[in-house]
């Protein structure tokens, strides 16, 4: 048995309530929005904070509130990001570590991101990653292009970042690896032995994308960070139902869908 890790990315950076009318920005919004995504099976939230007016911010004390707000309602496992909005300096980037959450995201090098450019070099890497290490964060790798892989190896092989691996590969950035069954497949094989992996898929290759890494054996993201439609021309009533319909999929396949508690001990999370 190998239960499925469905991750709940509800807010994002980019997506706005212009596009997406039901996205979450406040504290309490962004809880509510977790504690239902838990209810339909997911097990990890990754977590991005906005500004009341909803624009992108990594301010430490938005995140404080947001993870209060969250640990009220739920026992979801809290993966923070460390990606924040392009633009954002590392140090920026950086404030929601120094509230030693659970997870946090490293993304693996830098790549185009559609008409801007997301910057992680390798001292940026480094960095996030000793930063984690020492407040024992497990990190999610972020692999938006296959060379990213070699980029978190490298890491590994610094003695920054210990095993057990876990890698999330964001298929179908305008300016990152696009999504075709293909692409996946050459990512799950250049994983070392032992590693996890989930795939976000991007717009309308989130549901293709999670449907074939339940098949593989992988885990899923969906939410309204990646994609705002249910399916064409209709857009998504809550991040809970797109959770839903990935567990019911999983279900169906005969995986069992994991419980947060199954994630800290797939993952080696420390106890808090
Ligand atoms: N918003 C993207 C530029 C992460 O959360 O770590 C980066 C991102 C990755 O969302
Ligand atoms: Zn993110």
């Amino acid at each position: 048995m190998n239960p499925v890790i469905i991750t709940a990315a509800m807010v994002g950076a980019e997506t706005t309530r212009a596009a997406q009318p039901n996205l979450p920005y406040t504290p309490e919004e962004i809880a509510e929005a977790a504690a239902a995504c838990r209810e339909a099976g997911a097990s990890i939230c990754h977590l991005h904070v906005r500004t009341d007016d909803g624009q992108p911010t990594q301010d430490k004390e938005r995140f404080r509130e947001t993870i209060a707000a969250i640990r009220r309602r739920t026992d979801i496992v809290i993966q923070v990001s460390t990606g924040g909005a392009v633009g954002m300096t590392a140090e920026e980037r950086m404030q929601p570590l120094e509230l030693n959450p659970e997870m946090a995201t490293l993304t693996c090098g830098t790549v185009n991101f559609g008409n801007d450019v997301f910057w992680n070099p390798p001292s940026l890497l480094r960095t996030f990653a000793g930063e984690m290490q020492a407040r024992g964060v497990r990190p999610e790798f972020e692999i938006f292009e296959v060379g990213m892989i070699a980029n978190a190896m490298r890491l590994v092989s610094e003695g920054l970042v210990a095993p057990p691996l876990h890698f999330d590969f964001v298929l179908g950035v305008p300016g990152g690896l696009p999504a075709t069954p293909e692409n996946l497949l050459r990512c799950v094989h250049s994983l070392p032995e032992g590693a996890t992996w989930t795939v976000a898929g991007v717009g309308r290759h989130q549901l293709p994308m999670g449907a074939l890494a339940v098949v593989l054996g992988g885990h899923v993201r969906v939410g309204f960070e990646d994609n705002i439609y249910y399916r064409k021309g209709e857009l998504a009533e809550s991040n809970a139902q797109l959770v839903e319909r990935m567990a019911r999929i999983a279900r169906e396949l005969d995986r069992p869908v994991a419980t947060p508690d199954d994630v800290r001990a797939l993952l080696g999370i420390r106890s808090q």
